[in-house]
């Protein structure tokens, strides 16, 4: 690469990049000190059965082909043949000039045309030769050498391959080249002392042509097999392939469609676009994981971390091919084998997610277009009118003067700090857009941030070192260079005094891939390596520049070629580190660019959905995708952004969106209005019952982001992580849990007033009442049936879905926090709490509360908590005080309801009390117990 920062000799702006960073880009690492000097691991050759693509496998040297001879071995089964013309598409003699195999594919009986490449490797294709395999202290180092060169320009001829045994069940291998620094993604690695010895695993090598193995030890599964194809690592091109143990992949974010990705060639490109989603093209952000479901319910996940422009490729053998432009391959193999364990040991690598604040889960509303404070407070007025409850309000670019950021217009917003002091007294908070690029057009003097980023030399270079120019809204704009420690001070200054005349709460930040209007810049781009690859990943546009900034633009890391994926994260964790300044308190930070490790700093939105049903359902995948890769404050923008809402659609948005950990009702700037209060009595009923169900659950949707900010949880989640040995779950994707116990059935179709769902094995009750019944509820709840509870071996239920009616079923064994519903979480936080207990057959059930002032920084470290768990059994219900201090210690108690009790009880107990008021319903089998108790004060509860 030829501008290979972060090499020896400059090792120094590393490190300044670590300290100005510290503890944002860092990533410190766990791992298991007790070392038992143990020979776990094996060195072999990868006995024959197991190779897939049909090679000899053992044996020495053998003859290989001189490219430019036709191959002899070309009889490789179509599904396992892996591209040699991955670049452009070549002829007959072409293919065979390069030593490869050509054969067209033939068309199916009906008519479509197989995926498999026409020209591919043949078995024999020179590959690299292992040599000087050496154990050390943390694993294996080993020579990778190759003798002929490939078809890509500047192959590496000699690597090294370190194979770090970092954990029990986490492996780490990297391949690069040991003559001269490549581009890294500049995180802290984990710095291994001894090698961690594994039952989970074991590692075994194959010497030419190199292959590595991964084998699980508990029933021998190959998990990764990198010998089925050839291993290619040249300037601009490495292609690492492995054979696949099943054909249920999900992960490779981000991506519209299913939760399960189709093995039949499918094409995965990474490279961060501004792009309305769609299938098949690269969008907002790059995700390089993925998680492999195997028979039986085990799993397994590997990380590239890599972030060059890539393609991931699935092909049915099944088999992946990693496919990247530049860097080093730095690979990471998680073994479970549990599928959450999978995603833990993920995330113990990028990161754990951010604390949002608690006002970060109430509801947020916005659009483009609230055009003044006086229509914004309009808006908050209607919504208060109406009855909706509303914790954020947002606006767009209105509020800007000429679009530009840190600025604002003194015609419609000539009062904007007063209007968000009038937020927040009125116990609101307030959001707005933060776009990267800075305008540029301006005389010096006009425009502060311009000119403090000119003097502090905060802005991406062209070749001739000065800022690159491109057109975003402002017009003519720069581009801020977070991977600069200069930046991320210039942005905390912007950031801070923006802040002392308006007193915003969070950050929105858009347009961040980055997006820009003119290809490149406004002078075009060089041309050089960098800005046309031998290989160009399946990019929207065709080019890298499409919609963007010129790939070889300069950045104090390296270059915009090898960064540009992370712009979004770098400029996420600048807008966290500048609200921790700014504020003092947790920051909230919604991106719509992300790449692996986002989660730990901000969240994200899915962009700019049409307000169409497709699309509602295609959000479902996406917010399960997102909770898997460690981005648990994800949401799509609800009833839709671009293009007009219908009342039947927002309403059932309104109450998918209920469940989306972020929700926010966002809308285009030339649609038709869809704020919850413009549609009719009906629909408004039917939304506010939804945004009343969520208010109930945010004390437990809290419980869920703080498990996953201490113990790498996710929130909302696929069924397949708590069921996973029920393949019948593996693949729904239109349905969600939050955390393990709450199941959401929405309806995702137009004119239905039913919905099919899956229900795993159990008991299944349905909570919409108990939650519409939490005590202080308002509006009051109306008066609703109890539907009896499902009772499922493991099968799709039909469930009525009228209009007004999301279906909500809680799973037995389970107890979750409830609390009254206020018109913000200001209100919420203050009213009283209720449990909601689902019995087991045997009559058991746990949960638990985590609970603390919902804003402040470090309560965790600091011990300013409140933990409690509750457990029922034998007609009784403890809560447990695991740690009691703060606001959580005088939490009240108002209501416990029991569900799942068979026979009536004659008497109810709480705290040696007796309890006169109860009532029991036989049909439902619920028993609801009115009590006036402290949740952060031991109490019991006891039927009989
Ligand atoms: O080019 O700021 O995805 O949410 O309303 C469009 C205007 C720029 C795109 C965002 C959208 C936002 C819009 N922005």
């Amino acid at each position: 690469m030829p501008w290979p920062l972060c090499s020896r000799p400059q090792l120094g702006l590393c490190a300044l990049l670590s300290l100005a960073a510290a503890a944002l880009l860092g990533h410190v690492l766990l791992h298991d000190s007790a070392v038992v000097p143990q020979e776990l691991y094996s060195f072999s050759r990868v006995p024959e059965e197991m190779d897939q693509a049909g090679q000899q496998g053992g044996g020495g040297p053998r003859p290989q082909p001189s490219p430019g001879a036709a191959p002899t071995q070309c009889d490789v089964p179509p599904n396992s043949r892996f591209d040699c013309a991955p670049d452009k598409a070549i002829t007959q003699e072409q293919c065979e000039a390069r030593g490869c195999c050509y054969a067209p594919a033939r068309w199916t009986a009906g008519g479509a045309q197989m995926g498999q490449p026409w020209c591919f490797f043949p078995p024999s294709y020179p590959s690299y030769k292992l040599g000087n395999l050496t154990a050390t202290d943390t694993g294996y180092t080993a020579s990778l050498t190759r003798d002929t060169p490939t078809f890509f320009p500047k192959d590496i001829l000699t690597l090294r391959l370190d194979v770090l045994m970092e954990t029990e069940s986490r492996l780490h291998f990297t391949i690069k080249d040991p003559a001269s620094q490549r581009y890294e993604v500049p995180w802290e690695t984990p710095r291994m002392r001894r090698r961690a010895p594994s039952s989970l695993y074991s590692v075994e090598f194959a010497q030419e042509p190199f292959g590595l193995v991964v084998r699980r030890k508990l029933d021998g599964r190959v998990l990764l097999n990198t010998t089925v194809a050839p291993l290619l690592f040249a300037d601009q091109f490495l292609q690492l392939s492995t054979a696949l143990p099943s054909q249920h992949i999900t992960g490779l974010a981000e991506h519209l469609g299913p939760l399960m990705l189709s093995t039949n060639w499918t094409k995965i490109t990474l490279w961060n676009r501004d792009m309305a989603p769609v299938p098949d093209v690269n969008l907002y952000g790059s995700h390089p994981f993925y998680l492999a479901l195997e028979d039986g319910g085990l799993a397994h996940g590997v990380f590239l971390l890599n972030s060059n422009a890539m393609d991931v490729v699935l092909q049915p053998s099944p088999a992946l091919s990693w496919r990247s432009t530049g860097g080093i391959l730095d690979v990471y193999v998680f073994l479970g084998p549990e599928p959450k364990s999978v995603v833990q040991q993920y995330l113990d690598v990028v990161g754990y997610p951010f604390m949002p604040p608690y006002w970060g889960l109430g509801f947020h509303l916005c659009r483009w277009g609230y055009s003044s404070t006086a229509i914004t407070r309009q808006v908050v007025e209607n919504m208060t009118r109406a009855h909706f409850p509303l914790d954020v309000q947002w606006n767009d670019l209105d509020y800007m003067d000429a679009k530009r950021d840190f600025t604002f217009n003194k015609d419609g917003f000539g009062d904007f700090p007063a209007m968000v002091q009038e937020l927040h007294q009125s116990g609101r908070r307030y959001v707005m857009i933060v776009d990267p690029a800075i305008s540029s057009a301006g005389p010096p003097g006009s425009y502060r941030p311009y000119d403090e980023g000119l003097r502090r030399r905060v802005f991406i270079t062209n070749e001739t070192g000065q800022p690159l120019i491109g057109k975003v809204w402002p017009g003519p704009t720069a581009f801020p260079d977070f991977t600069n420690p200069e930046t991320l001070d210039w942005w905390q200054d912007m950031v801070a005094e923006f802040h002392a005349q308006v007193p915003f709460d969070g950050m929105w930040i858009d347009m961040n891939e980055p997006s820009n209007f003119v290809k490149g810049s406004v002078d075009g781009c060089p041309a050089n390596d960098l800005e046309n690859p031998p290989y160009v990943p399946g990019v929207a546009g065709g080019a890298l520049r499409a919609a963007t900034i010129c790939a070889s633009s300069r950045q104090f890391l390296s270059s915009h070629y090898n960064l540009h994926n992370l712009y979004g994260l770098t400029e996420a964790v600048a807008s966290h580190r500048a609200l921790v300044k700014a504020r003092g308190t947790r920051p909230f930070v919604i991106s719509r660019s992300t790449f692996a490790g986002h989660g730990r700093y901000a969240g994200h939105w899915t962009g700019d959905v049409q307000s169409s049903w497709e699309q509602l359902s295609s959000s479902v995948p996406e917010i399960l995708l997102f909770n898997l890769l460690g981005v648990p404050l994800v949401g799509a923008d609800v009833c839709g952004f671009l293009g007009d809402t219908s009342e039947e659609l927002c309403v059932r948005w309104t109450q998918l969106g209920a469940f989306y950990p972020f929700m926010r009702n966002h809308n285009d700037l030339h649609s038709q209005p869809q704020e919850p209060y413009r549609f009719s009595e009906a629909a408004q009923r039917a939304m506010r019952k939804a945004l009343g169900l969520r208010y109930a659950l945010l004390p437990h949707l809290y419980t869920l982001f703080h498990a996953a900010h201490a113990r790498g949880e996710t929130v909302a989640r696929p069924l397949f992580l708590e069921f996973p040995e029920d393949p019948r779950t593996w693949t729904v994707d239109r349905q969600l849990l939050w955390g393990e116990a709450l199941l959401v059935t929405p309806v995702l179709e137009a004119g239905k007033v039913e919905v099919t769902g899956y229900f795993p094995p159990g008991t299944w009750y349905d909570l919409q009442t108990v939650a519409a019944e939490a005590p202080g509820s308002v509006p009051p709840p109306p008066p609703a049936p109890l539907m009896s509870a499902v009772h499922s071996k493991g099968q799709w239920v039909t469930l009525p879905a009228p209009l007004d009616t999301i279906n909500l079923h809680l799973r037995a064994g389970h107890i979750i926090p409830l609390q009254g519903p206020g018109l913000s979480t200001t209100e919420s936080r203050k009213q009283p709490m209720a449990l909601a207990v689902a019995l087991t057959g045997s009559g058991e059930a746990r949960g638990g509360l985590f609970w603390d002032d919902g804003e402040s920084l470090g309560t965790l470290e600091r011990g300013a908590y409140t933990q409690l768990g509750f457990l029922a059994r034998n007609n009784t219900i403890v809560n447990e005080l695991v740690h009691v201090t703060g606001e959580g210690a005088g939490l009240q108690l108002r209501k416990v309801t029991v569900l799942g009790v068979a026979t009536a009880p004659q008497q109810v107990v709480s705290n040696g009390v007796s309890v006169s008021n109860f009532t029991y319903s036989p049909d439902s089998q619920t028993l609801a117990i009115p009590v006036s108790l402290v949740l952060g004060e031991q109490f019991l509860i006891s039927w009989s």
